[in-house]
């Protein structure tokens, strides 16, 4: 009996040992962009997912807003070890490397399904790219394709003259240097404050965003122009990722497969969504004029010769595999 309330006794403290070694953790999940934003709401279920699945041996918990860190600071944050998991924008990290703006080419990939062959023909390197820096992806999704903000009506590459427009990337940068715009970087978070007050005039973005941050209350007008498709992805710190059992890493892969299909489809879905929700707000919605279409494909032009250039031949491979596909 002695033997047995022993055994027991040392069980039951190899069990709190395991628990306090690291057996059953808390992830913390940096989002940068709303709660009620698609991308967050598959994150959250996605650690849902996990939590569930790894009967609570990992417990996921999501910081949407930027609250935790703001996007800018996600993946170092991740690199480094103080969260083992979050999301952030992939062409974010343009800057680090040219190849991590693949997605945000104008005109290379317009539509959703354009915008999965293109993930297909990239997901290999960049998969690579991320391994080199000690991160590993989970899943990825796209935002819906991106348009044109203002404040006021534009039918030409003209009228945008000077115009105070904010940005979320290079390309973005780019895009608003080479049609006379004055470009300033704004988290998504931050943007309706940035539009009320006159920081921004206008901006590249989808109009989930729009949505999202109810740009009607500054903006007046939004222009269809579908000139990419951004991803958001989902890594983890490979460290934290090694330190997982098999059956752990079966149920992230599980559920980022899972994610990865459910977000997509919110993509897809809230696309026609937000286009009447901007109208409803007050907006006027819908394509741009023909001028404006044909002055930003030459825009488009210049944008795509700089990308391949900065990208080199991993990014003409890139869009080789994707036009071959
Ligand atoms: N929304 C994000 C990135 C692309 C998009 O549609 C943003 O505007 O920051």
């Amino acid at each position: 009996m002695k033997t047995l309330i022993a055994l027991f006794g040392a069980t039951a403290l190899t069990t709190t040992a395991a628990l306090a070694d690291g057996h059953a953790q808390t992830w913390d999940m940096p989002l940068a962009y709303s709660g009620s934003n698609f991308h967050s709401v598959t994150a959250a279920e996605f650690g849902k997912c996990v939590t569930t699945g790894t009967g609570g041996a990992i417990n996921i918990v999501t910081h949407p807003s930027g609250s935790l860190f703001p996007g800018a600071q996600i993946k170092r944050a991740i690199q480094t070890g103080q969260v083992n998991i979050g999301e952030r924008l992939l062409s974010g990290h343009q800057n680090e490397n040219a190849l991590f703006g693949f997605d945000s080419v104008p005109f290379l990939a317009t539509s959703f399904e354009d915008s999965t062959k293109l993930w297909d023909a990239a997901k290999g390197p960049l998969t690579e790219l991320l391994a080199e820096q000690n991160l590993t992806l989970l899943y990825s999704v796209p935002w819906p394709p991106q348009g044109l903000y203002f404040r006021d009506e534009v039918n030409s590459v003209a009228d945008m003259a000077g115009v105070k427009f904010r940005s979320y990337n290079n390309a973005t940068s780019r895009l608003a240097e080479l049609t006379g715009m004055l470009p300033v970087t704004i988290e998504a978070a931050e943007i309706s404050q940035a539009f009320a007050t006159g920081v921004a005039d206008s901006m590249v973005s989808s109009g989930a965003t729009g949505y999202d941050r109810k740009v009607w209350e500054s903006l007046n007008y939004f222009y269809e122009v579908d000139a990419w498709l951004p991803r958001n992805y989902i890594m983890v710190n490979s460290d934290a990722w090694n330190g997982l059992d098999d059956g752990q890493k079966a149920v992230m892969q599980g559920c980022a497969e899972l994610a990865e299909y459910a977000g997509y489809w919110r993509s897809v879905q809230y696309t026609d969504f937000t286009m009447t929700g901007l109208a409803e707000g007050g907006m006027t919605v819908g394509p741009a004029s023909e001028t404006l279409v044909n002055e930003l494909k030459v825009i488009g032009e210049t944008m795509t010769a700089e990308w391949l250039e900065n990208a080199g031949a991993a990014g003409q491979a890139i869009v080789d595999a994707f036009k071959a596909e």
